[in-house]
């Protein structure tokens, strides 16, 4: 089990599922080999009914499907449709949080009050919305509905896009990239990858990157900003995490997904007293909520609610036997859940009329009722807790502590209200550059393995990282988001951790957070004066799986910062796209992606760029 995991906790688990007979995520892996050669290059199409069809990769078999597309087309049609995808998912999440915004407004949602009015005010001073003299839920009411307006927008750029500096900005417009409304790109990618309409790889991989950008600047930027004005803006919290957080003698609620207007009443309804009655009646101590993924990200960074793992952890957290509930809503929940929740007592509860899972219970989520639904959810796992199973139970006790909740906001209030001590580090050199690493797991790779060889290379080589996703929790699990991590860093980072009290990994939420890493991005660049690709900035999405993760990628690209993947995207198919995106991508957005599977090998790749960013701004002269 160990090429499976560097994680101990994981590790354990595997054994119990293989004693218990439950198949996961890596057996199905195993299963699946060889997987498909063309599916791997991108080399095949779905998108008419002449096809399926696909290229031969070696040049002897036919080079162009039926309707005459070549696989460069092919490639990049389908490389645009994971965009698509992507962006739509982010991007309709942030529709989510903006109804429930209104829906709160409009006094239809009494559970979810505006949280941070001043964020809820600087936000409407930035879309132009009157805010003196007028009530919370006036400005609310105007802002969620301007904010509604972003998704099927006539304007020609999406409001956010004014953060970016200028430069960049001009480049967007000369490129015809600027993202316009948020779900019209995502319509025009699959408008333009219909058969025969876009047939013409950079074209479509600039509709790409529009798509992207109206998800980074767009939809991911709207989810974050206006769930911390419902929920709070995160501030740096405690927590703890890994399969150990679960508890014996408590009802265990896990809840899995994305969207916080679930996870925030859940872990508000476990605090009940009824419910807790309930669950002593039973013989449990308590009601224990932990998060999942990246929902577990969303209400570990404002409550520091305790995290039971990150993607591949899923199944196995269930394997402990020790789950009275998993609650989903959306994104990256396995469809086999229900069937491993099968081999114990766990009940699965999908919430969303958008999942739904077969073999699972479904229970309505209503934000107009949303404490009421809760509570119904909350009572459910109750209830089960005297269907445990004692000789199926098995929680190991290897958990961790963190610190998390690295908002902008909070970013700003360690270093005294201004990014200048920030950027003052940056230009003396103790910290060489900042790196995002982000993103999920996939078994195709030892788990964790990448995201924490990679950060660790970095932090020794004083690069400062911010993280989110699974990347984040990894490093959680790892101990890399405690100060006293500060030791692995180099000298200079543990310098300024140490003057600041922080942490050299900082996390800074869920996928959709890696919107707060592009305001902070943006916000370094315009106080120099330079575009973002100028700044010594890098990215890595080094266990990436998820379509969501193709869009951050481009979006990140797209925004000027070199992004290095750790698994293979399927483009290898298409010589000319492989090369626009990893070199050509550099003289048209001053950025590209590379591939490397190898963490160290990655990491010296995103010292080197650094480097060579710091040397052009005349820092290391
Ligand atoms: Ni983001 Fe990957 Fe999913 Fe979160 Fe985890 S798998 S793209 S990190 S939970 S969205």
């Amino acid at each position: 089990m160990t090429e499976r995991s560097v994680d101990r906790a994981t590790i354990k688990m595997l054994k119990k599922a293989r004693s218990d007979g439950v198949s996961t995520a890596w057996d199905r892996l195993a299963a699946q080999e060889p997987q498909c050669g063309f599916g791997q290059l991108g080399l095949c199409c779905r998108n008419c009914n002449m096809g399926p069809c696909r290229i031969d990769p070696f040049g002897d078999g036919p080079q162009q499907g039926v309707c005459g597309a070549n696989a460069d087309t092919i490639v990049a049609r389908n490389l645009v449709r994971a965009i698509a995808a992507g962006a739509a998912s982010h991007s309709d999440h942030g529709r989510g949080i903006a109804l429930t915004l209104y829906a709160s407004a409009k006094g239809e949602a009494p559970d979810y009050p505006v949280k941070d009015e001043a964020k809820l005010k600087a936000l409407a001073v930035e879309f132009g919305i009157a805010t003196e003299g007028r009530s919370v839920q006036e400005i609310a009411l105007q802002l969620a509905d301007r904010v509604l307006d972003e998704f099927g927008s006539k304007r020609s750029s999406l409001q956010f896009v004014n953060r970016v500096p200028s430069k960049r900005r001009e480049l967007w417009n000369k490129l015809g990239i600027t993202p316009r409304g948020i779900d019209r790109e995502v319509v025009e990618c699959m408008h333009r990858t219909h058969v025969g309409v876009d047939n013409d790889y950079v074209s479509l991989v600039l509709q790409g990157l529009r798509a992207a950008l109206s998800d980074g600047w767009g939809g991911s930027m709207v989810a974050t900003e206006l769930s911390d004005v419902l929920f709070g803006t995160p501030k740096p919290v405690r927590g703890s995490c890994n399969l150990g957080v679960l508890k014996e003698d408590m009802v265990n609620i896990i809840v899995h997904g994305h969207e916080p207007t679930l996870s925030e009443v859940i872990v508000h309804a476990a605090r009940d007293r009824e419910l807790l009655e309930e669950a002593r009646k039973r013989g449990a101590a308590g009601i224990n909520v932990c998060g999942m993924c990246c929902t577990g990200n969303e209400i570990l960074m404002r409550h520091g609610v305790p995290v039971a793992g990150n993607f591949l952890q899923q199944e196995l957290a269930v394997v402990t036997g020790a789950v009275e509930a998993v609650v989903v809503d959306i994104q990256c929940i396995y469809p086999s859940l229900p069937q491993v929740a099968g081999c114990y007592h766990t009940k699965v509860i999908s919430t969303s009329p958008k999942a739904k899972f077969p073999g699972a219970e479904h229970i309505p989520f209503d934000e107009h009722n949303a404490v009421g639904v809760a509570r119904r959810i909350v009572r459910t796992a109750v209830e089960n807790f005297t269907n445990r199973k004692p000789e199926l139970v098995n929680i190991r006790s290897d958990r961790q502590d963190y610190v998390a909740g690295f908002s902008v906001e909070a970013i700003l209030e360690a270093l005294g209200g201004s990014l200048d001590p920030l950027l003052d580090v940056v230009k003396s050199g103790a910290v060489k550059g900042i790196v995002a690493v982000v993103g999920c797991n996939n078994p195709k790779y030892k788990q964790d393995y990448s995201h924490l060889t990679f950060v660790r290379e970095l932090i020794k080589r004083d690069a400062l990282v911010v993280g989110t996703g699974c990347a984040a929790i990894a490093c959680a699990k790892a101990g890399l988001l405690l100060p006293e991590a500060a030791q692995e860093a180099g000298e200079g980072l543990a310098g300024v951790c140490r003057a600041l009290g922080i942490p050299p990994v900082l996390h800074m939420g869920s996928c959709v957070d890696i919107s707060r890493i592009m305001t902070v991005a943006a916000a370094m660049a315009n106080a120099l004066g330079v575009d973002i690709a100028d700044l010594p900035l890098a990215a890595a999405a080094p266990e990436w799986m998820s379509e969501k993760a193709v869009s951050i990628g481009a979006y990140v690209v797209a925004s000027g910062i070199f992004t290095i993947l750790g698994t293979v995207p399927p483009v290898l198919g298409s010589k000319n796209l492989a090369e626009l995106l990893t070199a050509g991508a550099t003289r048209v957005v001053g950025a590209a992606f590379a591939v490397e599977e190898d963490p160290v090998a990655a990491a010296q790749l995103a010292i080197k760029h650094i480097a060579a960013k710091r040397k052009a701004l005349g820092l290391d002269n």
